[in-house]
């Protein structure tokens, strides 16, 4: 494959500041395939802890980032302070967060073009519901989720897409390898369509939901799969192990 295999770590609203010392010590100290590009991302009020203690060569990803350059916004974090703390990718547009936070896919499309134009990497989450799925609207509602980005942001080069079907995240209900690289497959002809053969090519398509040390051999032999968005396992040893699913 022309792409680099991504594996990242969503922490989401867990830990602490002892248990993710320990985590960080333990990718320091492991044997993490060296073609495997790693990034976590720990809770916002850990970044910097994060970023001290963690070996170079694994990057620190924020959770969520704003759209506005600074200012008064209460609670909000900007592309300038993380890029000041050396944090160099974001999440953005996960389903918790469009789901419990209500965020619209304009909104989610105006941060990722804020985060882009600002320099730091965008894990760009999408994904459908199980009512969505049932109603066979997947590759719809994915394609549209991207499209809102895709209004303002051409050049994908520093976007990994993650998809990830909500009825699998958290759930312990993986998507089949063939269920995942259907909607893989699919999503790279799109951005085929919309951006450009070049950008098919070198566009990162990651699978999120219910990784685990278990099922990501599997999933990762599959053409259109290159790499994946680990939530629970991450905060656990076996992470190492899907960091070194390829090896
Ligand atoms: C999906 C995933 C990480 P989990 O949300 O973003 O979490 O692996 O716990 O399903």
């Amino acid at each position: 494959s022309p792409r680099q295999f991504f594996v990242g770590g969503n922490f989401k609203m867990n830990g602490d500041i002892s248990s993710i010392k320990s985590i960080v010590t333990h990718l320091n100290d492991a044997k993490t395939d060296s073609n495997t590009e790693v990034v976590i991302a720990p809770p916002a009020l850990y970044l910097l802890l994060t970023r001290e203690h963690l070996r170079s060569g694994i990057e620190v990803a924020a959770q969520n980032v704003f759209d506005k350059p600074n200012g008064a916004f209460t609670g909000e974090i900007s592309v300038a302070q993380l890029k000041d703390s050396n944090i160099t990718w974001t999440l953005l547009g996960h389903s918790e967060r469009r789901v419990v936070l209500q965020e619209t896919d304009e909104f989610v499309a105006r941060k990722t073009k804020t985060a882009i134009d600002g320099g730091i990497g965008v894990i760009l989450c999408c994904g459908e519901t199980l009512e969505q799925r049932e109603a066979d609207k997947t590759i719809e509602v994915v394609t549209s989720q991207l499209s809102a980005v895709a209004k303002t942001v051409q050049d994908w080069s520093k976007i990994v897409v993650a998809y990830e079907p909500i009825w699998a995240i958290g759930t312990g209900k993986v998507a089949s390898t063939q269920q995942a690289q259907e909607v893989h497959k699919a999503i790279r002809e799109w951005i085929g369509k919309e951006l450009g053969e070049e950008a098919a090519k070198k566009t990162r398509v990651i699978y999120g939901g219910s990784v685990s040390e278990k099922n990501c051999k599997e999933l990762a032999k599959e053409e259109d799969i290159d790499g994946f968005l680990v939530g629970g396992a991450s905060l656990k040893p076996a992470f190492v192990d899907i960091i070194n699913a390829k090896a």
